[in-house]
């Protein structure tokens, strides 16, 4: 047995749970925390320049490597309330982030103690547990416990509050036999997964729905093996994009509002089964939800029981990690097509191929405009870049163009907040990334204001020397929210752009983002054409490898919101490129070629 402080065992426990990496801003709270951290020297921390960027940095760390948990530090009061974006990005996407907050004394909590705020009270909607440790002997196992909550069931975030008292108090703690708790994950019984099959087998035009709790079991080797057995075309959400690759002959294309494929919706429309995985029927993929299901039945397979009949009542449910239930998938259906029980699909699958490759479900993208239209720029892209690419996105209208003009290949190589989309996610959550990750090629891409909300977290990307790529996409104009107008007259003050006194071109498109970027200690290149991008890229990669920072690539945009826009899958209202949507329209979607 051995005397330690509390804080010193909580650090030890987040040793022994595996944790190599913190994201943080220290205040006089936490400091026994961060003390403690110093001693051990085993946890390696990235200084964010806001507490938010900390929290989305730890959510970029999880997002890109199965198994890993991203914890992010703060103090109390303001610190623990910047990092609940985070959390609830975190806790809408299904990804566990530790947060450590420090708190007042406890005898002091209800005294006005200066930055006492009653954090977890405030976290609690958005965490799987949130708590203050009241007696120091609790620490290691709160931590324990911590660990075990974030690996089970649907994976989720949880913030440890721990008052400053508590931080310094001795406490007897042997680390040596400590032993992390079994996380619990349930799993399908054969006879659930037949009686699926079963179904499955009376339909005439079934399908996959592929969500990202495939990519948080690590299960996309087991889908795409069960997909080419069954003979199924996929359909991933956007949380399960590249859970097959975009290539693979039987990814039919993703469907819903806005970040879809016309030939998704299409397959959607025209399938009589769907077979749900680790998804949630969130609205973005299933647009109408009235629409959605009519005419269909539904399997539906979640981790977490709440989760089924959520949103409507499946045909059929079942409790089950994504991993053990594709298991037992692929098990059956293997035994089924030796025996000639499965039924041959190779007719509904060309079918669906022959929409994807449809010129009428797809979008132009090859326009030669100065300045350019945004098209043009995932063209670019997609040529630069290519397969063995992370891509990091938020919100905004880059983000809906990205899901329907980028091309992913590998699971986690779409990182993406999908359900929260809080406008300055992707700078710190590309930063969280490449700690994870120092090999792989690290594509971010925001629009100028998401790019704006965070730009201050560049300047740990330059200390902390975490090189990536960001394009930027400058339209300056709000696009996505301009775009959703719907008739409500919201341009009232709300231009981003403006004569920047210190720009001598002029161009009214406010910020000089090269010149913000350089500031903080990276670079930054301006493209105005598109002959200019592969150019800019080869030249942002000879950066990134001469200096190891933050390399931005900043293409100027026409000023238009005629991408994209959100649409029910039953009601696609098609207006020409750069006017405006119907203002009676409920939904509609730009003709972009
Ligand atoms: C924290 C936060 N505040 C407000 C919004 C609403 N919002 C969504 S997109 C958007 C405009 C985004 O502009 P930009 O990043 O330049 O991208 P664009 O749509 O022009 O491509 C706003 C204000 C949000 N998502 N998050």
């Amino acid at each position: 047995m051995a005397r330690m402080k509390a804080a010193m065992a909580a650090v030890l426990v987040m040793e022994k749970e595996g944790v190599t990496q913190a994201f943080g801003v220290p205040g006089a709270a936490i400091n026994p925390f961060y003390a403690a951290l110093r001693e051990r020297q085993s946890i390696a921390h990235v200084l964010a320049r806001h507490v938010e960027g900390a929290s989305h940095m730890a959510e970029g760390y999880t997002r890109a490597k199965a198994g890993n948990i991203g914890v992010c530090i703060g103090t109390s009061g303001p610190a623990g309330c910047d990092m609940i974006t985070g959390l609830y990005s975190a806790q809408a996407d299904s990804i566990p982030i530790l947060c450590v907050t420090g708190q007042a004394p406890r005898a002091r909590l209800h005294k006005e103690d200066f930055q006492a705020v009653d954090i977890t009270a405030i976290a609690r909607p958005v965490t799987k547990w949130a708590t203050t440790v009241m007696e120091p002997a609790q620490v290691p196992r709160a931590f324990q416990q911590a660990f075990q909550l974030m690996r089970s069931g649907r994976p989720g975030p949880v913030l440890i509050d721990l008052p400053f008292d508590v931080q310094l108090a001795e406490i007897e703690f042997d680390i040596d036999t400590y032993e992390p708790l079994p996380a619990y994950r349930p799993a399908a019984s054969r006879r659930q997964v037949e009686k699926a099959l079963e179904l499955l087998d009376e339909a005439e035009r079934p399908l996959i729905v592929a969500g990202g709790g495939i990519v948080n079991a690590d299960a996309c080797g087991l889908l795409v093996e069960f997909a080419e057995l069954a003979g199924l075309p996929v359909i991933p959400t956007l949380m399960g994009w590249g859970a097959i690759p975009d290539d693979h002959p039987l990814m039919a294309g993703m469907c819903g509002l806005q970040t879809a494929h016309r030939y998704g919706n299409a397959t959607l429309l025209a399938s009589d089964f769907v077979l749900g995985i680790g998804n949630r029927w969130a609205n973005r993929h299933t647009g109408s939800p009235e629409v959605y299901t009519r005419g269909r039945r539904f399997v539906h397979v979640d981790i977490e029981p709440t989760q089924i009949g959520r949103v409507f009542a499946p045909d059929y449910g079942i409790v089950s990690d994504a991993k053990a239930a594709l298991a037992l998938f692929v098990e059956i259906a293997a035994e089924w097509k030796a025996q000639g029980r499965l039924r041959d699909r190779s007719a509904w699958v060309r079918e669906c191929q022959g929409r994807k490759g449809a010129l009428e479900h797809l979008r132009k993208t090859h326009f030669d405009d100065v300045p350019m239209k945004p098209q043009r720029v995932y063209e670019c892209m997609n040529r630069a870049f290519g397969p063995g690419t992370t891509y990091v996105s938020t919100i905004g209208l880059s983000q809906i163009a990205a899901a329907q003009f980028l091309h992913v290949y590998r699971p986690r190589d779409w990182i993406n907040c999908g359900q929260a989309g809080p406008l300055g996610w992707t700078v710190p959550a590309a930063l969280g990334v490449r700690a994870a990750d120092p090999a792989r090629r690290i594509v971010a891409l925001s629009g100028d204001y998401d790019f704006q909300f965070m730009i201050e977290e560049l300047a740990a990307g330059a200390q902390f020397k975490l090189p990536y790529l960001h394009v930027v996409v400058n339209n300056s104009y709000l696009g996505l929210i301009r775009q959703a107008q719907r008739g409500f007259a919201m341009d009232y003050c709300v231009q981003l752009g403006f004569d920047n006194i210190n720009a001598p071109e002029g161009e009214g498109y406010g910020v000089d983002h090269v010149k913000v970027v350089e500031g903080l200690g990276c670079k930054a290149i301006r493209v105005h054409r598109p002959g200019e991008f592969a150019p800019a890229v080869a030249q942002a990669e000879a950066w990134m490898a001469e200096h190891r920072v933050p390399v931005v690539i900043e293409v100027i945009l026409e000023r238009v919101t005629n991408i994209a826009m959100g649409t029910e899958i039953d009601a696609i209202v098609e207006f020409e490129p750069g006017a405006e949507a119907p203002a009676d329209a409920p939904t509609a979607i730009a003709l972009l070629d």
